[in-house]
This record gives C-alpha cells, structure tokens and sequence, in this order.
C-alpha cells in the first residue's frame, strides 16, 4: 500500500492503558503554493477542517472497539459495512492520498513505468485524461474520480460519498481527485470542469509513480 499510515501512541496514565490513533499528516508545500490553480483559502478549510475532521471521526468510531489497533487500509477492507468508518476511514485515506499525489511542481505528464502503463490502458495519455476527466465531471453529487491499478492494468471509476476502490475490490487507487464541492466552491463556483482543468496542473506524477510501483 502507497499511503503512509500515520499513528501516534498515546500513553493513558488514567485508563493505564496505550492507545493508538491516526494523526492528521502535514502537507509537504504551504496552503498557498498551489495558486493560482487551487487556491489558499479552499486549502486551508479542506485540510484543517475537512481532513481533520474525518480523523478525528475515524478516531472516535474505533475508540475502545475490538477495532483499535488496525491500518486505515484494514479497516476499508473489513469493516466498511460501518457506516463511521466508511464514511470517516475513508475520508482519512483518500484525503492522505489526495495531498501526498499534489506539488506546486507537479503536472505534465508522467514517464517510465506509469506512462508506458498509461499508454498500454487506455492508448494515450491525452486519452486517460479524457476519460478521468469525463470520470470527475460525471460523479452525481459528491464523491472521487480514481486512477486505480487492479488485475495488471489500471482503470478509472469513480466513487460516492467517502467511498473509494478498496472497500468494494476495484482496484489499488493511485491518484484521487475529490469532487465534492468544498474542494472547488469558493473558487470555481459550480464550475466543477474549471476545477479538475486547473488540478491536472498540480499533480505530481512522480508521486503517483510511486504508488503505481507500489501497487503492483
Ligand atoms: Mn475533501
């Protein structure tokens, strides 16, 4: 799995007991390094508001359960029949995805491994992005549009809510684009299209590089 798991340990002196919970991680760029194609403000809320919210959610619904103690990616897989930790776990997960897979550095295109990948799957790579695109733009309501490896290839889906790949066997994601309207609201309006245009400028394919080596 591509995404870091990060926990800290708490020691209890109370309950006399160590308790493990997931951390919010830090972005790696400052809330402004993306402008003008994600802008400041919309970043600040959706990580110290959003993010940290689905974390300390997804802390809460596993708090002295017999599920303290498993990764996010366990949890997606085994008990996303909870509605908390759907809901929350995956929030946690695809929002750590979601920020480790931008730079101010980033769009382009991706080489090596993942572009002769890219190219075998869907032909080009203008042809990916077209249909992620139409992926992102489709999605009714909230929810993602995902770059996901699964039986050899990769493939675009999209997902409701705080769904992703793993809880229902679609696939490893390795690129995440959120679409739900606290990710674009204040900058693009209803303008979703303007969005997912102005993303592709900030993704760093040498991170999603990364997680397609990973995933296979
Ligand atoms: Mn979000």
């Amino acid at each position: 799995m591509s995404v870091s798991v990060d926990r800290i340990v708490i020691f209890n002196p109370l309950a006399g007991t160590i308790r493990m919970n997931f951390v919010l991680p830090d972005l790696e760029f400052e809330y402004d390094a993306l402008e003008p194609h994600l802008d400041s403000l919309t970043m600040e809320i959706h990580h110290t508001k959003h993010h940290a919210g689905y974390t300390a959610k997804l802390n809460s619904a596993i708090e002295g359960t017999d599920m303290e103690g498993k990764s996010v990616e366990e949890l997606l897989l085994e008990n996303s029949d909870v509605p908390a930790i759907r809901n929350n776990g995956g929030g946690y997960w695809n929002h750590n995805l979601f920020w480790s897979t931008l730079s101010p550095d980033g769009g382009g295109e991706p080489n090596g491994d993942l572009a002769a990948a890219i190219d075998d799957s869907f032909g080009s790579f203008e042809s990916m992005k077209e249909q992620f695109s139409n992926a992102a733009m489709t999605r009714f309501g909230s929810g993602w549009a995902w770059l996901c490896f699964s039986d050899g290839s990769l493939c675009i889906c999209s997902t409701p809510n705080q769904d992703n790949p793993l809880m229902n066997g679609g696939g490893v994601p390795i690129l995440g684009l959120d679409v739900w309207e606290h990710a674009y609201y204040k900058k693009f309006g209803p303008a979703r299209g303007e969005y997912i245009q102005a993303w592709w400028n900030v993704v760093n394919w040498e991170a999603v590089s990364g997680n397609f080596t990973n995933s296979i």
